[in-house]
């Protein structure tokens, strides 16, 4: 098990007032929040995402979320519909470039999915095996993602999440002052190329790639809501530091990755069917272990994104 019970970190959130005039909405506020590990993440229990939420219970859950870098919310059999809805109260939503990966009729919903229908793909299949930061590759880049897990294999398709607010604060003073003003290129087109020599994804189109210029990001930002710094490290979507030679831009990049991925700033998430995990973009990377088997596993995902600011 990779998620603690309740521990003495547990909050019961205030009870909220219901408005009058929304008599059907959700339930009085029981949420529950317990810290998942200690590097990040936190579970929420007593919860039904399906629901109309309060402000004051959104406003819970935020902060929570600010506070932990990753909720987790078990047993949500809710509709893609749903999903979007509760996603929605944190901000805009993205369309993914990758547009035959998007439900249809509800293309705030990408599919991350191994699965065939009549021989072809119903979703992005080989998403993110590598470190990297949902839509880092973005003038904009993601403020948070989340994903439902529909189907998972028995076993195997974990997913990794490290913090790098607390990677960066084990940085030393002189690395950090040498990180200090320092900037990273993101392509997208960088990693589809990886992806598509795998056999696992069609090469972006000419439109698709016009979408996605390469963007220059600091490699460490400030948390909008919170001020905490952190790296800015997306490693599968970087191409190198700017102003650097290639050697020089490879060997500072790998150090960052290893020292933000060692176990102590990392959760690794076990899936479970109707799980959702909703993560912040900008205070985390993540990896998805390519560990189970493509053609006989069956491992079904939604994922919807939400538009972030520019990172400063
Ligand atoms: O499939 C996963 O576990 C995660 C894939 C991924 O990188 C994402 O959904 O952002
Ligand atoms: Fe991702």
């Amino acid at each position: 098990m990779s998620v603690t019970g309740e521990s003495d970190t547990s909050t019961r959130s205030r009870k909220s007032k219901k408005p009058a005039s929304k008599p059907s909405r959700a339930t009085k506020s029981d949420i529950s929040i317990s810290k998942a590990s200690q590097a990040l993440g936190a579970l929420v229990t007593d919860i039904d995402l399906s629901k109309d939420f309060s402000d004051s219970e959104i406003a819970t859950l935020r902060d929570a979320f600010n506070t932990h870098g990753l909720l987790l919310f078990r047993d949500q059999d809710i509709s893609p519909e749903a999903h979007v809805a509760f996603s929605k109260r944190f901000g805009e939503l993205e369309h993914h470039v990758l547009n035959d990966a998007l439900l249809e009729g509800l293309p705030e919903i990408y599919i991350l999915s191994n699965l065939k229908k009549n021989g072809k793909r119903v979703g992005r299949a080989g998403a993110g095996h590598y470190w990297h930061s949902d839509l880092s590759y973005m003038a904009h880049p993601s403020l948070g993602s989340l994903l439902r897990s529909i189907e998972v294999p028995e076993v195997g398709g974990d997913t990794m999440f490290a913090n790098l607010a607390v990677a960066y604060d084990a940085l030393s003073k002189p690395m950090k002052e040498f990180l200090e003003g320092l900037e990273a290129e993101h392509s997208f087109a960088n990693v589809q190329k990886r992806v598509v020599s795998l056999g696992l994804n069609k090469p972006l189109t000419p439109e698709q790639l016009a979408q996605t210029p390469s963007v220059v990001h600091p490699l460490v930002r400030e948390h909008p809501e919170t001020g905490r710094k952190s790296l800015f490290l997306s490693p599968g979507f970087t191409t190198g530091i700017v102003g650097m030679t290639n050697e020089e831009s490879a060997a500072i990049l790998e150090f960052l990755a290893d020292h933000a991925s060692q176990p102590r700033f990392v959760y690794r998430h076990a899936w479970k069917p109707n799980d959702v995990v909703f993560w912040d973009n900008r205070t985390l990377m993540h990896y998805a272990i390519n560990d189970y088997d493509y053609e006989n596993d069956r491992r079904h995902m939604h994922r919807t994104t939400i538009r972030g600011e520019r990172a400063h």
